[in-house]
């Protein structure tokens, strides 16, 4: 969204709601918690197998994943879907470009970039609350408090974006080992599912690993939306662009439904439309805005639904 926009946006909605963000502080606390915890049930090796479970042990094997101490997320999707952003603000950390300077720290930011940016899988875990001689802190009060964040029992992985020559759709399931992980999420930034998310979703579903749909940058939706709908001089108030954005993440979702509706899944992954930005901006702002609330729910419900997707396989013991 350009800044001019976005700064009429937030002239005109002026303070911030807090019923909206205790409402989100309660459902991350309540995620976080869960999985503040080192996982249940971490599977052992069996004598017997089906070739289902032979497939996640080689998976795990090849990541060396530690399974015992973490709960495991994959991310994956398109290249640019947006994946590495989408890891980045959920650890509400700022991006980085992927040049010279650039050193991988587990605790750190994934790079990000327009052009094949993620080039081999890595794993990132949530940064310890920031203490207040850390310069960014007055970005963040959230952070500071790593009782709200309790996500330390957690891993993600950043997995290379599919589509490339050097990453094709058709190996990219074996290839990046995604039935190794608790939960998939896969990052699409249309919500007309295309071939390389359908050819994913077909081989996740094979392999009976949970998947979680989000459909990133809905930001980008806002503007084009406003302008048709009222015109290029129109100014929208907040009560227009509540609406404008309810519609965005109604119509992504059905969208997504109805890609789904040939695939004939045994599952029926959960939708989530939402903006990275929007929630790192969300998070980082002192005076919460609640236009970027309603995206920013959706990212609350995403944690839920991630968390329950893997206590539900960690119960199972695969
Ligand atoms: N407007 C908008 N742009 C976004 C959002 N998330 C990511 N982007 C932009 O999309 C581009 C791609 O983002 P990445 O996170 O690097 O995408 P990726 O899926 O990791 O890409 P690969 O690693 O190359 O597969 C970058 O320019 C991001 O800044 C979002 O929520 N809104
Ligand atoms: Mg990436």
């Amino acid at each position: 969204m350009p800044l001019p926009l976005f700064a009429a946006i937030l002239i005109g909605i002026g303070a911030g709601s807090v019923v909206g963000i205790s409402v989100l502080v309660g459902l991350v606390k309540q995620s976080g918690r869960k999985l503040s915890k080192p996982p249940p049930n971490p599977p052992l090796s069996r004598q017997k197998q089906t070739s289902t479970l032979q497939l996640i042990e080689t998976a795990r094997k090849e990541l060396n994943m530690d399974v015992v101490h973490f709960y495991n997320f994959g991310i994956c999707g398109a290249q640019n879907a947006g994946k590495s952003t989408f890891i980045n603000s959920l650890r509400l950390l700022d991006d980085v470009n992927n040049d010279t300077e650039f050193r991988y720290n587990m605790f750190g930011p994934a790079p990000t970039g327009e052009n094949q940016t993620t080039i081999e899988k890595q794993k990132y875990r949530f940064p310890p609350g920031r203490s207040s001689s850390d310069p960014r802190s007055d970005r963040s009060s959230i952070q500071e408090n790593e009782d709200f964040y309790p996500f330390e029992h957690v891993m993600v992985w950043d997995i290379p974006g599919c589509g490339t020559r050097d990453h094709p759709v058709a190996t990219y399931f074996k290839r990046e080992h995604l039935a190794a992980f608790d939960c998939l999420v896969l990052v699409a930034a249309t919500a007309t599912l295309g071939e390389y998310e359908r050819h994913i979703l077909q081989e996740i579903d094979k392999s009976k690993t949970s998947v979680i749909i989000v459909i990133n940058k809905r930001d980008g939706c806002i503007e084009p939306k406003c302008r048709k709908k009222f015109g290029r001089h129109y100014q929208p108030a907040l009560h227009d662009y509540k609406l404008i954005i309810t519609e965005i993440i109604n119509e992504a979702k059905t969208a997504v439904q109805d890609s789904l509706l040939d695939l004939n899944l045994t599952q029926t992954p959960e939708v989530f439309a939402i903006s990275a930005y929007n929630y790192r901006d969300y998070m980082f702002r002192q005076t919460k805005t609640e236009l970027d609330e309603l995206f920013t729910f959706e990212f609350g419900d995403f944690l839920k639904c991630l968390t329950n997707a893997a206590e539900e396989r960690r119960k199972k013991n695969t």
